[in-house]
C-alpha cells in the first residue's frame, strides 16, 4: 500500500542518515587521534578545532532540485557529496596541506576528489581545501563505504566564510555589489593576516629551535 511504501522510505531515510552520522563519528575520532599524536610527538597542535554537521533534509531537497535531480534517497546518496560534512580549522596556512596529506594517507580512507580553493580561490574570495572521501562504516551485516566532505581552512578563512555564507543566504546569492566588493576586500585582508601570522609563527619556531640547539650543546659540554 501507499502507506507502507511511506514507512519503507522512512526506514530507508533513517538507516541512510545513521550511516552518515556514523561516518562522521568515525572520521572525527580518526582526526582527533592524529592531532593528539602530533601533540605528543612534536608538542604542536595543527588543528585548532573541528566541527561537523549532517545536511538538513530541507537543504538536501533544495540541492537536489537545483541540480535538476528527482528527490529520492538513491539520488541523494549518489549525487550529494556533503550530506556528512566535517570542517577542520587550523591556525596557520602551513597546516592545511599536511593535514590533508595525513588524512589521504589513511589506509581505510579513499579520496574521491579534491577542490583546492586555497591554490585557486573562488572569485568571491572564498578559500578552503575540500576533499570528498569515503570511510568504511562497520555494520552487523558488513562494511559500508560512506561519503564525507572534509573542508580544511584557517581560523581567518573560516571567519570570512561564515560571514559570506550569512550574506549569501540573506540575499539568496545575489548580494548588492557594494557588499560583494567589501567581502572581496576582506578576503584580501584575510590573506594578508594569514601570511603575517604564518611568518610570525615561523619566527617563534626559529627562536625555539635555537633555544633547543643551545640547550643540547650545553648538555653535551
Ligand atoms: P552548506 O550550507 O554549507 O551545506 P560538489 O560537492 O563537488 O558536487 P559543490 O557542492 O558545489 O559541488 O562543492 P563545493 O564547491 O566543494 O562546495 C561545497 C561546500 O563548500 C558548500 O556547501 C559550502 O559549505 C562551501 N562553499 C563553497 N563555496 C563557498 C562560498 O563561496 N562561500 C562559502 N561561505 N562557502 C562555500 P553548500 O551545500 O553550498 O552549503
Amino acid at each position: 500500500t501507499k502507506e507502507s511504501g511511506g514507512f519503507d522510505q522512512i526506514d530507508q531515510w533513517k538507516s541512510t542518515m545513521f550511516l552518515y552520522s556514523s561516518a562522521l563519528k568515525s572520521i572525527n575520532t580518526k582526526i582527533e587521534i592524529l592531532n593528539n599524536e602530533f601533540i605528543q610527538l612534536y608538542n604542536y597542535n595543527p588543528i585548532e578545532h573541528i566541527t561537523s554537521r549532517l545536511k538538513t533534509p530541507e537543504s538536501i531537497v533544495k540541492k537536489l532540485k537545483n541540480d535538476g535531480c528527482e528527490v529520492t534517497i538513491e539520488n541523494m546518496v549518489e549525487h550529494l557529496n556533503d550530506i556528512a560534512g566535517i570542517r577542520i580549522i587550523c591556525s596557520f596556512m602551513s597546516d592545511i596541506y599536511p593535514i590533508a596529506d595525513m588524512i589521504a594517507r589513511q589506509a581505510d580512507i579513499t579520496v574521491l576528489h579534491v577542490k583546492d580553493y586555497i591554490k585557486y580561490p573562488k572569485t568571491n574570495g572564498y578559500k578552503s581545501y575540500h576533499m570528498v572521501v569515503t570511510i568504511p562504516v562497520y555494520l552487523s551485516e558488513g562494511k559500508r563505504d560512506t561519503k564525507v566532505e572534509i573542508q580544511i581552512r584557517t581560523i581567518a578563512m573560516d571567519f570570512w566564510a561564515s560571514l559570506e555564507h550569512k550574506i549569501a543566504y540573506k540575499f539568496e546569492g545575489k548580494a548588492p555589489d557594494y557588499l560583494e566588493r567589501e567581502l572581496k576586500s576582506c578576503a584580501d585582508m584575510v590573506d594578508m593576516l594569514d601570511m603575517k601570522m604564518f611568518s610570525l609563527n615561523q619566527a617563534i619556531m626559529a627562536v625555539e629551535e635555537e633555544e633547543r640547539r643551545v640547550e643540547e650543546e650545553k648538555r653535551r659540554e
